[in-house]
């Protein structure tokens, strides 16, 4: 068996940037499948365990909502992320490979930037049904975890943006989306303009998953000097997860899913990752988070064979 990498597993149990409750139990939740032990099987011996909140082991005080022009729980949000982008970064120091376990999508802002502090160049690879690309001024929610993409991108309020005062964490030309098939009119305007690399169900489909994480991979790896896997669950088909908050049909297959992760790990590129959108209130017998271990083994190295 080879060698694996020190990990730092960082359970995020947040949820105020969605609409709705429930992925903060997501991180529980995705330890309950199992995740530990299967990856010592797969030979990861050191692993230390980390826990990010608002509210450490406490009851959280269901405040009434912060909301500052169309940005639910800003103040919440910067909070949590600022911890965790010094969490992220610890880890990273230590030289260890960090792995966030959500909490909805608004945690990417704190790993993108506690990444942001060691990477110049850093790599994302944004596997979910959205695309996180909005900000107040075009968001239909105000749910922050629909910004989470541009804020590293340096879009948005500063409290969100200059996280460890580094602006912007990430540049478009360093960004891959895949799996985008729900994207608002804002988004889209972004994603042209700046050119973000984006793979929909569509070129999924007209290509085959295969092909398009090739070419991801090969865009990545010269521009890059790490890079890191944002996945958001929804990015799978509603038939294989629904355990998440803001479903959308016509997504990932199982297959599709995998074989996504497996070249991910094969490609030898991936240096921090982040599992996000598991909500077990919303899920059937586990599916969703059973998924999600199964997909965070298969990234680090469980080979079928
Ligand atoms: N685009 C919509 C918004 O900004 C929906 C975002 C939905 N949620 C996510 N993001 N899970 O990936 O409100
Ligand atoms: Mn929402
Ligand atoms: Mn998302
Ligand atoms: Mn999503």
């Amino acid at each position: 068996m080879r060698t694996q990498p020190k990990l730092t597993a960082i359970s995020v149990p947040f949820d105020l940037g969605a609409a709705c409750r429930g992925a903060s139990q997501g991180p529980e939740a995705i330890m309950q499948a199992g995740l530990l032990q299967s990856l010592g099987i797969l030979g990861f011996t050191d692993i230390q365990t980390a826990e990010v909140a608002l509210h450490p082991g406490g009851v959280k005080p269901l405040s009434a909502q912060t909301d500052t022009a169309n940005l639910h729980y800003l103040a919440e949000i910067a909070a949590l992320n600022s911890k965790l982008a010094e969490q992220v970064s610890r880890a990273v120091q230590q030289g260890r490979f960090p792995l966030v376990l959500g909490g909805d999508h608004s945690i990417a802002i704190g790993s993108i930037a506690g990444l942001a502090r060691h990477y110049r160049k850093l790599g994302v690879i944004w596997i979910d049904a959205h695309s996180d690309l909005n900000t107040a001024k075009t968001s239909p929610s105000g749910n922050i975890h629909g910004m989470s993409l541009a804020v590293s991108l340096g879009l948005g309020h500063p409290l969100l943006t200059d996280l460890l005062q580094i602006r912007p964490k990430i540049r478009p030309e360093h960004v891959v989306l895949i799996g985008s098939r729900s994207l608002d009119e804002g988004e889209k305007k972004l994603i042209r303009s700046l050119g973000i690399k984006c793979y929909t169900m569509y070129d999924i489909d007209r290509k085959g998953m295969a092909v398009v994480m090739q070419e991801a991979i090969n865009y990545l790896k010269d521009r890059t000097d790490g890079v890191h896997l944002s996945y958001d669950v929804d990015s799978l088909d509603p038939m294989e997860a629904p355990g998440t908050g803001t479903a959308v049909k016509g997504g990932l297959l199982f297959r599709e899913a995998f074989l996504a992760v497996e070249m991910l790990c094969e490609s030898g590129i991936v240096t921090s990752a982040e599992f996000v959108e598991v909500n077990p209130l919303l899920d059937r017998e586990n599916t969703t988070s059973e998924l999600t271990a199964g997909l965070i083994c298969s990234l680090m190295g469980d080979a079928i064979l």
